[in-house]
């Protein structure tokens, strides 16, 4: 799939805005017909956002179960003759479509973008019902996985993960027209051969035998650099300039479809060269030894929840740059296409992450979800469950693999992974992700529950990344007791020879909570007493080749004893204003700059 774009032959008509919205607690829409006549007693709804914290109702905000987005659109009169398509960036967490009267399309996991082909229900020059049910149930066979209890007091949504579980449509709409001979897909690998740029590209296109493809490379300056006849081969770039780590530079790749002397479509695609390699203990971009610093992050803002916001787009990239990080994770689900197109223009790197969390009822010991499931078996997460999470892991890489910016793909995060019944579940996974990506290393999130030694899923993985938390979950108040507590542990994975990136470390800072006294958890003082035992733990080690701090930002979660308005492990306030811990991880990853 081709992320919609305006280009010469192409264009897109933008569905963001106030959309019509109703509540579907008992499911009655489908037959009461709400698909085929204009939704009433709606209420306005921004999209994107998600819905939970638009209106100041708590039925809105603790809902489960379908909702439903209406709008109409007026569909240009030139696209006579065009083919049309109707493409959601994302729905949380699945969708299905009605264009007028018809259902279009449905589609199954909350963070990766679904089109459909509309040009047989609309009319160029009229306008069209556009009508879209979001469900935001989760369930044992849905990634994430959840379960809805039937209490005396009504439906509750459980989970077994850290972050509200917002819904609605996060991200943008777009109604787009091409010629009906158009192009599908491009998939580009780079390589480095000296001080030439090599791209390898590979188009589809869905047009006849009697049209073929042309692609034509250019500079960011805009100077052609090179040419390329037919679907796939190679170009070379003498003298590149790599795509790097705080260098996101970027080519521009115009792929042109024909039919004799008639362009039918063209897309661009951009370039970023860079190599990606790991080499035992160490992780190589451009063969250089990379270390990431950075962070674990969320979509997550105020009102707007998951919803994608430029603004926040921009300032968070703003103060990664002003705190020295290179790098973060889209912990834990894929971000927003326009996030991903900004770390590849910036040179961020990211790990990216599907949205499998929460596999693992022992966390937390029920203080997240419910008590006394067992993980994986036919009645929870099982083949089915398998199955959705490939095609999770399909889907995010089918969207992101282009993207220099993107080193590493996480599977899941905190996954049950000391069991036999994990082993299994997990092998053929890995095998799914390198089979949609040969180049780029693969790896998950290891959690506490399974330390040095206890792991069965690790094996699989080319880097090791650990969440840990000595000092504040274990050993809390005692930072001593934590430091050997977790250099011991430390020193067991770097002796397995692979890269270890310790993905969470954190601490629950409350902003204003101070103390003189050391090891007063909660506090300013303790969130950089904690941050900096981690970091001495880190330098000892040289397998440990990335510190991503748990989280950039305070973020809402779930009602429960353990958070106070929410996680605030954050750096940064959920309105982004920094802890005392902020200005500490400045002066360690700025240094003097
Ligand atoms: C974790 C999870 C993350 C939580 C965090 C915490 O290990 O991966 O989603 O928010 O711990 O703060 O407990």
């Amino acid at each position: 799939m081709l992320r919609p774009q305006d280009t010469s032959t192409r264009e897109r008509k933008n569905l963001n805005g106030l959309w019509q919205f109703v509540l579907d607690p008992d499911r009655r829409g489908r037959a009461a017909g709400w698909q085929s006549a204009a939704l009433v007693a709606a209420r306005g709804m921004p999209v994107p956002a998600s819905y939970n914290d638009v209106a100041a109702d708590a039925a809105v905000r603790d809902h489960v179960g379908p909702v439903w987005y209406q709008r109409t659109v007026w569909v240009p009169a030139g696209w006579a003759g065009r083919r049309i398509v109707l493409h959601l960036e994302s729905a949380t967490h699945r969708a299905t479509v009605w264009v007028n009267d018809a259902e279009v399309v449905s589609h199954e996991g909350g963070y990766t973008p679904f089109e459909v082909d509309v040009t047989d229900h609309v009319t160029p020059g009229r306008q069209s019902r556009i009508t879209v049910e979001v469900d935001n149930t989760l369930t044992f066979q849905t990634i994430p996985p959840g379960l809805v209890e039937e209490t005396d007091h009504g439906k509750r949504q459980r989970y077994w993960h850290d972050f509200f579980n917002y819904a609605g449509l996060h991200r943008s709409v777009w109604l787009y027209s091409t010629d009906p001979a158009h192009l599908s897909d491009v998939t580009v690998v780079t390589d480095l051969d000296g001080t030439d740029g090599v791209i390898h590209y590979d188009v589809t296109a869905e047009a006849g035998p009697d049209t073929r493809v042309t692609v034509v490379l250019h500079d960011a300056e805009g100077n052609q650099v090179a040419t390329g006849e037919g679907a796939d081969g190679t170009l070379t770039v003498p003298q590149v300039h790599r795509w790097a780590p705080g260098d996101g530079y970027l080519y521009d790749l115009e792929l042109l479809l024909w039919r004799g002397e008639d362009l039918l479509d063209s897309y661009h695609q951009s370039v970023g060269v860079r190599t990606v390699r790991v080499d035992g203990i160490r992780f190589l971009i451009n063969d250089e030894p990379f270390y990431f610093t950075g962070f674990g992050k969320h979509e997550d803002v105020p009102v707007i929840g998951k919803g994608h916001n430029d603004a926040y787009l921009v300032h968070d990239f703003e103060l990664l740059d002003w705190i020295g990080a290179n790098s973060f994770r889209t912990s834990h689900y894929p971000y927003s296409e326009d996030v991903i197109d900004y770390a590849d223009r910036h040179g961020i790197v990211l790990i990216d992450e599907t949205a499998a969390v929460g596999l693992n009822m022992g966390l937390g010991g029920g203080i997240f979800g419910a008590q006394g499931y067992t993980t994986f078996s036919p009645e929870t997460a099982n083949e089915v469950t398998q199955q959705v999470h490939a095609q999770a892991i399909r889907e995010l890489i089918a969207r992101d693999k282009n993207h220099p910016s993107v080193v590493l793909w996480s599977i899941a995060n905190e996954p049950e992974s000391e069991t036999e019944a994990a082993e299994h579940y997990f092998r053929p996974l890995f095998d799914v992700a390198r089979e949609a990506d040969p180049t780029r290393p693969v790896g998950f999130v290891n959690v506490m529950l399974a330390p040095y030694g206890t792991c069965r899923v690790s094996q699989f993985a080319d880097v090791l990344m650990l969440n840990r938390y000595y000092g504040w979950y274990v050993q809390t108040g005692d930072l001593d007791a934590a430091e050997a507590a977790w250099e011991a542990e430390l020193r067991g994975w770097a002796g397995e020879n692979k890269p270890i990136i310790i993905t969470e470390y954190g601490a629950d800072t409350y902003p204003g909570l101070h103390s003189v006294v050391a090891n007063s958890p909660w506090t300013e003082e303790y969130q950089v007493e904690y941050l900096d035992m981690n970091h001495r733990v880190f330098d000892r080690i040289d397998a440990v080749v990335g510190e991503q701090v748990w989280n950039f930002a305070d973020f809402t979660t779930s009602s429960g004893i353990m958070r106070v308005g929410g996680n605030r492990k954050g750096v940064f306030t959920r309105d982004r204003q920094p802890k005392a811990a902020a200005h500490a991880l400045r002066r360690r990853w700025r240094g003097g700059r």
